[in-house]
């Protein structure tokens, strides 16, 4: 029975052996694929993903193939085709196939971040895009919101002087606070008990979502009760509801002449839709209440679990090279001292730390494999023909440690970023996305460069980061979610004698 199995497999999988002379010229090389389970058996099952493709290069190039179930997914792992498919042919190439669970997060494909490309997803990051504008000047500018926020993230670890904490659980609240004015100019007290349900129903849909799951390749699977799907759903509809509440509420104070956040943009531009002189045009059927929920939730969602990991991994890192701590440290004390807060401007003295911030996300993507991207047309990579509807996987993690580009790219280096003088910041090589790049790219990147620079500026200049009392150091190996996510660790933090004294002298 066994050796008729294997020997109808085997005839099976020479006929489907991807012959790139039969499938047209010049389609990447492919993975050995089957019929029905496609690649799936010949692909590694243990490690990371992205550094499994990564090593898949070696035997296959820098772009290569395989097939999921129904689909052809090419991988690319090399800065110039991948600035080809993101920026030169950005438009062709930012489509996004549907699949189950982020269908689920993002109620069919509504939203910005999972919504196949067409005039939802263009209106939708226009609105996004654009709120960014109200937050530039005044009493609302974004860089005050910030450190305000900061400032009382400090304080409140003042406050763990000397203990054994979590620095993620506190970063988290601070960072809601600052999505949640931008999304709805308001804010919460560090003890309403929103936030924490706001916690768990994020790092559900996070850690449900990046599991394994063989839905997302056989997409008729969902007919079978799936534990992960289920556990989607259950977040999802606490998210919803939450979310759904605040937009109810903030809708009733709406006022057209005090436009003051995203929310009041796509209430706004809804209400502009539906009064449309000819009636109701044809923007008011991607501007319902449910699309304006999905574009929040997505913000939001963003918003909140790239900046705090990344800020988790900063801390790691540091913990990791006491050296460069105590550098960034010294930065700080000559160019700022203890009497006044760090501001954005700072970021062209302080060039160690921003060097810093810099090489983590080089060496720890948020997203190592980006978001899938979609051809929405027959057209081509390189030398190679890309037909309509192909799913096309940008290996971030392989272009940031392609040893051609970067001098021992798995050691962390911040000085890298830095001219030999060190007194000027460089980019040392085009081999460098980590915000993506064209017409996906990161709509965040403003917030996200801000809040890291102020929050490390703040905490370093305030604080001694130490490890906890059983020394043991966070492990740099990660877990790659939808975002790279770090396993938690605990710090000891202890306010600086330099600093106490500082406030000291100043309330004589
Ligand atoms: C985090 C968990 C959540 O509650 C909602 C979202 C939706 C948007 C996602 C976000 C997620 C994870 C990080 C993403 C973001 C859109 C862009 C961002 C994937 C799943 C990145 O590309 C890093």
């Amino acid at each position: 029975m066994w050796e008729l199995l294997s020997l109808l497999l085997l005839t099976l999988a020479y006929f489907f052996w991807p012959k790139s002379k039969i499938f047209g010229a010049k389609f990447p090389k492919s993975l050995p694929s089957l019929p029905l389970v496609g690649s799936l058996p010949f692909l590694p099952r243990h490690g990371h993903m992205h550094v499994n493709f990564f090593k898949l290069q070696e035997k296959y190039g820098p772009i290569y193939s395989f097939r999921m179930g129904p689909t052809s997914t090419v991988i690319v792992g090399h800065q110039q085709l991948a600035r080809e498919v993101l920026i030169k042919k950005g438009k062709e190439f930012s489509g996004r196939s549907q699949v189950e669970t982020l269908s689920l997060l993002s109620n069919k494909g509504k939203g910005i971040a999972f919504a196949d490309s067409g005039a939802q997803w263009q209106l939708h990051r226009k609105l996004a895009l654009g709120t960014f504008s109200l937050f530039r000047d005044g009493d609302q500018k974004l860089e005050n919101l910030i450190c305000r926020e900061v400032n009382a993230l400090c304080d409140f670890l003042a406050t763990c002087n000397g203990e054994d904490v979590d620095l993620s659980a506190p970063v988290f609240m601070s960072i809601i606070n600052i999505i949640s004015l931008i999304c709805f100019n308001m804010s919460f007290k560090r003890e309403d008990p929103k936030l924490k349900i706001m916690k768990n129903f994020t790092e559900g849909i996070l850690h449900s979502l990046g599991k394994e799951t063989l839905v997302d390749i056989f997409p008729w699977l969902k007919i079978f009760p799936n534990k992960t799907l289920q556990e989607i759903k259950k977040n999802v509809k606490v998210r919803d509801e939450v979310l759904g509440e605040i937009i109810k509420k903030q809708k009733e104070k709406f006022q057209s002449d005090s436009i003051s956040s995203l929310l009041d943009i796509l209430i706004q531009a809804q209400m502009n839709a539906e009064n449309n002189n000819r009636g109701p045009s044809q923007d008011s059927s991607i501007l319902s209440d449910t699309h304006i929920l999905a574009t929040i939730a997505d913000i939001f969602g963003a918003g909140v679990e790239t900046t705090t990991s990344v800020v988790s991994w900063i801390v790691a890192f540091l913990l990791h090279n006491p050296q460069v701590k105590k550098e960034v440290q010294e930065e700080i004390d000559q160019n700022i001292g203890f009497n006044r807060m760090p501001n954005f401007s700072d970021r062209t003295h302080l060039l160690l730390l921003e060097a810093t911030i810099r090489e983590v996300l080089r060496i720890r993507p948020v997203a190592p494999v980006l978001i899938p991207h979609k051809a929405n047309t027959n057209c081509s990579i390189g030398e190679f023909k890309i037909p309509k509807g192909t799913q096309v996987i940008i290996n971030l993690w392989a272009l940031h440690h392609n040893e051609k580009e970067w001098h021992q790219p798995d050691k962390f280096m911040p000085e890298r970023f830095l001219d030999p003088t060190k007194r000027q910041l460089i980019t040392p090589s085009l081999s460098y996305l980590p915000f993506g790049a064209g017409p996906r790219a990161c709509i965040g990147e403003a917030l996200a460069r801000q809040e890291l620079f102020l929050i490390m500026a703040s905490l370093l200049q305030r604080f001694d980061i130490e490890l906890p009392d059983d020394g043991k150091l966070p492990s740099l190996e990660g877990d790659p979610k939808v975002v790279f996510l770090i396993d938690p660790y605990k710090i000891k933090l202890k306010v600086r004698p330099a600093w106490k004294e500082a406030q000291g002298e100043e309330s004589i």
